[in-house]
């Protein structure tokens, strides 16, 4: 610590820190422009002069390190000449032509410029020097005028999103910002994060969508709706048109800070899109009161008012399960919706209509995860968090997991991590997916040989005695065993397997083995298999091994995918589950819950949705009730799923939008976006936060926590289930989301401690929070295991269910892209995120297209034993040869019609990831 003094004020400060700082910290703002506390400090502008004493010239304060005994004066005559001046010549090269994209206020320098006495629009430039509006970017604003060189947007976009699109070109007077060799700025590969538009202080940089959007009357810090990393952003609103008129960083977000992706901060105008469901819709046959139409066809939609849809749902609900018995109807929550939302469907399924059938998208997701992390460790969520691994992890392995483009702003820190403190990158994909170009190692292994990878590299470091005794011995159980399995896995027969090349999994395992503690990081590269459990224990034996678990930087990290996987799994939104991972199976949960909602409840585990959507087929599922999900599109094998939601009686869907699913539905209850509701989500680090209100419902759309409770108010008093409303819980009477949240609490002990009350006054929780007074719980399994010991499973290579063959000769393996969402329901409703990406792009090694005859045509035929698409190639070495990747953003052409419903026999999941196929070049 030294001791200095500002403006006559004696404040002790850590050493190294800058004068700037000091005086932030004693409470004393000095102007700045190019400085910003994110960014690394660059001096340029001097506007933040002050005098210390002893010097003979003014100093800019934000590069200058306080020492002991420094006097400082940031205020005098003299400095505020000096600032007149720099301000003054800033003005004189800046021009503002009056395109605002911000909320109308004056910009930073504008701002500073009338704290010094200047009028900023009389002091500036009289006329532009640049072209306004200069780059084609849909969604970042290009003024040069405005510029001022300040350079915060190189740095941002360098020590923010690890992307260094921008530069400066010429000299002098002509010096200006450009997007890499002076391209555009998507050909210098912008990823539109909108990182730049955030730190610009005068708005060179801005918002294009918002341009001339006016200025708002509201303020919402919430929670984004696409992934499970929770940033938390800005809505700034306008009440009287009731419309989003833009997204802005929110520097306090715990997770993100100022920090988000294209979608988070562009990709909101779905929410004020035509398609959006206003009114309830029913089928006109039902009206009428006739049998469905034949042959599967359901025939028009007609526009009703809620109490006729909803006296229909419950009637056709009620109908099945007094019909067939509870357990023909299926139940599908959303990972889209609030925590309170997925408790009452949970709440829905079980107390009201009595079955256990009710499952949601985690199942096609993380599965695996939760199946094999239960296994070994007895919980089955991430053990650490984003900021720790990204800070203190020495080696970071990605394995299955696109970061950068699934998870975007976690991916860009972990470019961080690599770019300002080295952690060593070890990246095991098929793909050269964007992370590798900063990984220290990539992995390119056959899709579906990670058991035998990991093995391999396991036997290698067991063989220099790398693993961590010491853990092993005091911590973890059937070490032998996991041992004696490891034997068969020698270096050439894994790379034989995997196709990595033998040197490379000696690289791969002295790293781990030298370096601690290590993260590892995964997604759909490594559930989506059959093997998927079996590859998640591999993991965990991994981890195990190296004695990485319960301590900082370490961990497993199975990132979740959607905004409230995490959260919908936690409330119950599982066929074996009440919320919480109380078992359906116990006696003692059972009771418990049969108490608090007064009714006698299943005993058998319920029917997942790979289980459902078949047996909807096979006529074992009457009826179902889908809030927010997209089967049709999401699940495997299209042409199956279309054929098994044809066969339905009755299917109720609740929708923001009329999706490829609703073509299926008996009844649409129009939801609304989490821009129109209030609640919680929980993210991939199992922090609980806030969903706040921004605007008020679109239409006769309602919140989809009143349409649940509204439908189980109108069942319970029907037919021949029996709820005692005297029970503790077994009302729905619900006046806001805050007493769901109380009731969740109540019977869930891993959220005993949260309310939105705590969240209000800006408590970051992460579960377990056992009661009101603890403090959350950021690292899982310290010192001990949720299940005792960590138990080390042996783990066998099994090769995938479908192998290429003669006529289908090659391996397409899906996921998604950077600019959408699965199905694509709101990122296809988003004019920005379609400008940049609008079409299905299949990758493909230029040495197949060549094989193939592709000879510059531009379509293919992608053929499996399930169907066809034709889309347009990417001939791209991000793919190996022999292999092919798509995505299922797009129906005109969706990798599902290929996949295959071979399924993990314990998490049921789909192996999404291979299925052998035929590529042709096609002629148009
Ligand atoms: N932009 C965008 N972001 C999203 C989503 C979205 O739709 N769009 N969805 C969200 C959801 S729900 C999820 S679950 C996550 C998914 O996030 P990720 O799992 O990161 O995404 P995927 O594209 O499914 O695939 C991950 C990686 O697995 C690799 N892979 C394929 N086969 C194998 C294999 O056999 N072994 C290994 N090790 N890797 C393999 C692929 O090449 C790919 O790079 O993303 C979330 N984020
Ligand atoms: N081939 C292949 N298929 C895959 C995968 C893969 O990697 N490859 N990944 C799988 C994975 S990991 C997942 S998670 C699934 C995702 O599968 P789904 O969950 O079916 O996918 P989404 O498109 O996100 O569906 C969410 C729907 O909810 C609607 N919605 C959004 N917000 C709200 C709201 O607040 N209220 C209501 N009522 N509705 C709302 C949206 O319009 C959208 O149609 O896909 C799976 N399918
Ligand atoms: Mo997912």
């Amino acid at each position: 610590m030294v001791t200095v003094t500002i403006d006559g004020k004696k404040i002790e400060v850590p050493e190294g820190m800058t004068v700037l700082e000091a005086a932030a910290q004693a409470g004393i703002t000095i102007p700045t422009l190019c400085y910003h506390k994110d960014l690394s400090p660059h001096g340029g502008c001097r506007l933040c002069v002050v005098e210390v004493k002893g010097a003979r010239t003014p100093l800019a304060s934000c590069t200058l390190p306080v020492s002991e005994g420094m006097e400082v004066t940031t205020e005098s005559p003299t400095l505020r000449e000096s600032r007149r001046t720099i301000l003054q010549l800033l003005l004189s090269t800046y021009h503002d032509a009056g395109y605002a994209a911000n909320d109308g206020r004056p910009n930073e320098l504008e701002q500073w410029a009338r704290v010094y006495g200047l009028d900023p629009y009389e002091a500036m430039a009289k006329a532009p020097r640049y072209s306004i509006n200069s780059d084609p970017n849909p969604f970042v604003w290009v003024d040069l005028n405005k510029c001022i060189l300040c350079g915060r947007c190189i740095r941002a976009c360098a020590e923010v999103q690890g992307r260094f699109v921008w530069g400066l070109a010429e000299r002098g007077y002509d010096t200006r910002i450009v997007a890499g060799m002076d391209e555009t700025m998507l050909e210098a590969r912008c990823e539109s994060c909108g990182a730049c538009v955030a730190y610009c202080p005068t708005g060179a940089l801005d918002n294009k969508p918002s341009v001339g959007a006016g200025a708002p009357d509201k303020v919402v810090t919430t929670t984004c709706s696409y992934c499970g990393v929770g940033c938390q952003f800005d809505f700034q609103v306008n009440t009287k048109t009731n419309r989003i008129l833009r997204v802005t960083s929110n520097p306090q977000a715990p997770v993100n800070g100022m920090h988000l992706c294209v979608k988070g901060r562009y990709g909101y105008d779905y929410i004020h899109h035509p398609d959006r469901l206003l009114k309830p819709r029913v089928r006109e046959y039902l009206l009428k009161g006739e049998k469905r139409p034949a042959n599967g066809e359901r025939g028009p939609w007609v526009e009703v008012d809620w109490d006729t849809a909803l006296e229909i749902v419950a009637r056709k609900l009620v109908e099945a399960r007094d019909t067939y018995g509870p357990d023909s109807v299926g139940i599908l929550t959303s990972a889209k919706c609030t925590n309170e939302e997925n408790y009452l469907m949970n709440k829905l399924a079980r107390q009201v209509i009595g079955t256990n059938n009710i499952d949601h998208c985690a199942r096609l997701c993380h599965s695996s995860t939760v199946a094999g992390l239960a296994l070994a460790y007895g919980s089955g969520a991430m053990s650490n968090s984003m900021k720790d691994v990204a800070e203190k992890a020495a080696v970071i392995f990605i394995i299955g997991s696109n970061t950068t483009e699934q998870h975007p702003v976690f991916g860009a820190m972990i470019r961080q991590a690599v770019l300002k403190r080295g952690a060593k990158l070890i990246v095991a994909d098929p793909r050269k997916i964007d992370i590798t170009e900063f990984a220290t190692l990539h992995l390119q292994q056959r899709p579906g040989t990670d058991i035998a990878l990991l093995n391999g590299l396991m036997h290698i470091i067991v063989q220099n005695g790398w693993q961590d005794e010491a853990f092993i011995a005091e911590r973890t159980e059937n070490y032998e065993a996991f041992l004696e399995n490891l034997q068969d896995y020698t270096p050439e027969k894994v790379s034989a397997i995997t196709g990595v090349p033998v040197e490379r999994l000696y690289q791969a395992a002295e790293i781990m083995g030298k370096n601690r503690p290590m993260a590892v990081i995964w997604a759909m590269g490594i559930t989506q298999h059959i093997v998927g459990v079996q590859n998640v224990l591999t993991l965990a034996n991994l981890q195990m091994l190296l004695g990485n678990m319960g301590v900082p930087g370490g961990g497993v990290n199975p990132l979740r995918g959607q905004n409230n996987v995490q959260g919908a799994c936690d409330m119950g939104g599982l066929p074996d589950v009440y919320p919480g991972y109380q078992r359906v199976t116990t006696e003692e949960a059972r009771l418990k819950f049969e108490q608090a909602w007064g009714v006698a409840l299943p005993d058998k585990v319920g029917l997942t949705v790979t289980e459902m959507i078949p047996a909807a087929g096979e006529g074992k599922i009457k009826a179902m009730y889908i809030l927010g999900e997209n089967p049709v599109m999401s699940d495997p094998d299209s042409n199956h799923v279309r054929h098994c939601l044809q066969t339905l009686d009755f299917l109720a869907l609740q929708e923001i939008f009329p999706s490829e699913t609703s073509a299926y539905a008996d009844v649409l209850l129009p939801g609304v976006s989490f821009a129109e509701k209030d609640g919680t989500f929980t993210n991939t680090e199992r922090r609980v936060q806030r969903v706040r209100q921004a605007i008020q419902p679109l239409g006769e759309a309602r919140p989809d926590w009143m349409i649940i409770q509204d439908l189980a108010q109108r069942i319970l008093g029907q037919g021949n289930r029996q709820v005692n409303p005297e029970a503790p819980y077994g009302k729905w009477n619900y006046t806001n989301t805050a007493q769901i949240m109380d009731e969740i609490a109540a019977l869930t002990p891993i959220y005993a401690g949260i309310s939105h009350a705590r969240l209000e006054v800006g408590e970051s929780l992460q579960w377990p929070v056992r009661s009101k007074d603890h403090p959350g719980t950021p690292i899982l399994h310290v010192g001990r295991f949720t299940r005792g010991k960590g138990k080390f499973h042996p783990t066998v290579h099994v090769p995938p269910a479908e192998q290429p063959d003669r006529t289908y000769p090659m391996v397409l393996t899906t996921g998604r892209v950077l600019y959408h969402w699965h199905g694509g329901e709101m990122t296809r409703r988003s004019k920005g995120l379609m400008k940049v990406y609008d079409r299905p792009l299949i990758e493909i090694n230029p040495e197949d297209a060549q094989r193939i005859g592709l000879n510059g045509k531009r379509m293919v035929r992608v053929s499996s034993r399930r169907g066809s698409i034709i889309a347009e190639a990417w001939i791209t070495e991000r793919v190996p040869p022999g292999l092919i990747y798509g995505n299922f953003h797009f129906p005109e052409a969706s990798v599902n019609e290929l996949t295959l419903a071979a399924l993990d026999p314990i998490s049921k999941i789909p192996e999404f990831k291979v299925a052998a196929v035929r590529v042709e070049a096609y002629s148009e």
